[in-house]
């Protein structure tokens, strides 16, 4: 890895269009995306931090900060005593707004969907509660579920008011992008995540066993205005994803 990495890192430095002038982020985009490229797969270790400003020439408060900002990520893993390794489980930062889609391709895994629904219908009572629609509104309904390769990761029932998104079909692999296409991304949310049992229907869908642990998040996603942009419920395999959050003190 290591001459793979310092081939990359020396490209980013030479490359006109970057204009990147602190090393340590020149360092954490080339560790990016030798992840990206399969250059270097899930559980292998990362060159010591010693090696790594030996090699490239940086002093080893660069490296640190490099390393740190993407175990931050959830990009990589630090194991007490054994090093630092590129992170075999998803791990997913609770402080970002990211979509399912995005996640994936950061950690260089194909994102793909299957849907068994994608249509326009009148919103329910409990939709229009959460949604803050009048009764009678039009929502799109995509109830999909979400591979990374060809393995699947979780199943998800997104709501999005038609007013945002008039028609499902905009939607082909990620509803962030469609949003994004309209102008309407959201900018802000609010979400839920409980510890369930994935039951047979589930399981099956996910490829795990029944009565495994699984997350089940609520999403409320807003637009600057205040509008609600989605409601999606999503089940996660808890088998794969870690949940992160980074915290501080008032
Ligand atoms: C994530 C979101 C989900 C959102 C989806 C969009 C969580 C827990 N949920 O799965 O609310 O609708 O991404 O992904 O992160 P897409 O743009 O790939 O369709």
């Amino acid at each position: 890895m290591e001459t793979t990495l310092s081939k990359e890192y020396r490209r980013i430095c030479r490359d006109p269009a970057n204009h990147q002038p602190l090393a340590y982020l020149r360092l954490r985009q080339a560790i990016r995306n030798v992840v990206q490229q399969h250059d270097v797969e899930p559980g292998h270790a990362l060159p010591s931090e010693r090696d790594l400003a030996l090699v490239l020439k940086l002093s080893r408060v660069t490296v640190r900060k490099a390393i740190a900002g993407l175990v931050e990520e959830g990009l990589l893993t630090q194991r007490h005593g054994a090093g630092t390794f590129i992170a075999e489980r998803i791990v997913k930062p609770m402080s970002r707004l990211t979509s399912f889609t995005e996640d994936l391709r950061e950690r260089g895994l194909r994102p793909r969907s299957e849907f068994f629904e994608r249509v326009i219908g009148e919103v329910t009572p409990e939709e229009s509660m959460a949604m803050n629609l009048s009764p009678g509104s039009l929502v799109v309904r995509l109830h999909r579920l979400r591979y990374g390769q060809d393995e699947p990761l979780a199943i998800e029932r997104s709501v999005v008011p038609a007013s945002v998104l008039p028609d499902p079909m905009l939607v082909r692999d990620s509803l962030y992008e469609a949003l994004e296409q309209l102008g309407c991304r959201p900018r802000r949310a609010l979400q839920r995540l409980r510890a369930v049992s994935l039951n047979a229907q589930q399981a099956r869908l996910l490829h795990v066993a029944v009565g495994s642990a699984g997350l089940n998040i609520e999403r409320r996603s807003f637009l600057d205005d205040g509008r609600v942009v989605e409601f999606t419920t999503s089940w996660y395999r808890g088998d794969i994803y870690d949940f992160v959050a980074e915290l501080h003190t008032d």
